[in-house]
């Protein structure tokens, strides 16, 4: 075993070869069609709350035609033989991780985090209080978790605290090896990740389909589809 502790971050570009969109593909900006600042940020839900909740309803629909790759199921081969800890943090809203480690069990020393939220749970916007979701949401859903509440995407916005924070900054504290699969960096602090790992000593490697502009960031770059190197390039870890 050449690496004890490891964490990969992924995005968009890990799961755009199951169909599912990446963000900032179109040269005009626009993503699926909207301004981002008029669907993912708070102010937006406060402004028309109708358009936001039918593009989430529109995406959460969208991952019953979509499924795991061969980069998320190489990915969940790596994490069931990895004898030491692999943490996997991802900013995709969507559930293809989840459902290529259901099918392939992982080790004890593996963890999932959604940074950014999952499409297919919802939150209530008095308590806080996260549910299972699969449904369409309406403009003003009620909440059942509270009698003042509604209830909104479980979806990190801009502007709002990314989950789990403390937890994936342990990890980066502790990796001796970070890849960075198929995101852009654009996006903060996800793409600071690079540099902590660094701090800790870790050996870094950016995987993605062209070198991004935080490419000197990173010691090794790979570069192709997701699905045929990620798979290769974790064959090379043993
Ligand atoms: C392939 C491929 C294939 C394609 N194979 N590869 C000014 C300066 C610095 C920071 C800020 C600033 N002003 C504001 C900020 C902070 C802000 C931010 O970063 N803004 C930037 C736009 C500048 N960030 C925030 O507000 C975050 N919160 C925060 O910072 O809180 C403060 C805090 C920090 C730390 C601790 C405590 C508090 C929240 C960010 C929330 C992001 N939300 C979104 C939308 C919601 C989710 C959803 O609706 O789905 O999350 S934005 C969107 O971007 C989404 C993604 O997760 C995220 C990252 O995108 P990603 O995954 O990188 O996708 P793309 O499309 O950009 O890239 C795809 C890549 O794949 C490309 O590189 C392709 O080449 C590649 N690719 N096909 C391999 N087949």
């Amino acid at each position: 075993m050449r690496h004890r502790n490891i964490v990969i971050l992924t995005g968009a570009g890990i799961s755009a070869e199951s169909g599912v969109p990446t963000f900032r593909a179109d040269a005009d900006g626009l993503w699926l069609g909207h301004r981002v600042e008029d669907v993912a940020t708070p102010e937006a839900f406060v402004r028309d709350p109708a358009k936001v909740q039918a593009f989430y309803n529109a995406r959460r629909a969208q991952l019953a035609t979509v499924r795991p790759n061969a980069a998320h199921l190489a990915i969940a081969r790596f994490a069931a033989r990895h004898p030491g800890r692999l943490t996997l943090v991802t900013q995709n809203v969507d559930d293809l991780h989840d459902r290529a480690h259901a099918e392939i069990a992982p080790g004890p020393g593996f963890e999932l985090i959604h940074m950014h939220g999952e499409l297919l749970k919802a939150r209530c916007t008095a308590s806080d209080m996260v549910c299972n979701w699969r449904e369409d949401l309406e403009a003003d859903h009620p909440s059942p978790h509270h009698p003042q509440g509604r209830l909104r995407p479980h979806i990190v916005w801009f502007g709002e605290t990314p989950l789990e924070m403390d937890r994936i900054e342990a990890a980066l504290q502790a990796c001796d090896l970070f890849l960075s699969i198929g995101t852009s960096g654009a996006v903060y602090p996800a793409a600071g990740f690079v540099q902590a790992a660094r701090f800790a000593g870790a050996r870094t490697v950016e995987i993605n389909l062209e070198p991004t502009t935080g490419r000197r960031l990173f010691v090794e770059g790979v570069y192709g589809p997701a699905t045929e190197t990620v798979p290769a390039f974790l064959d090379t870890l043993y």
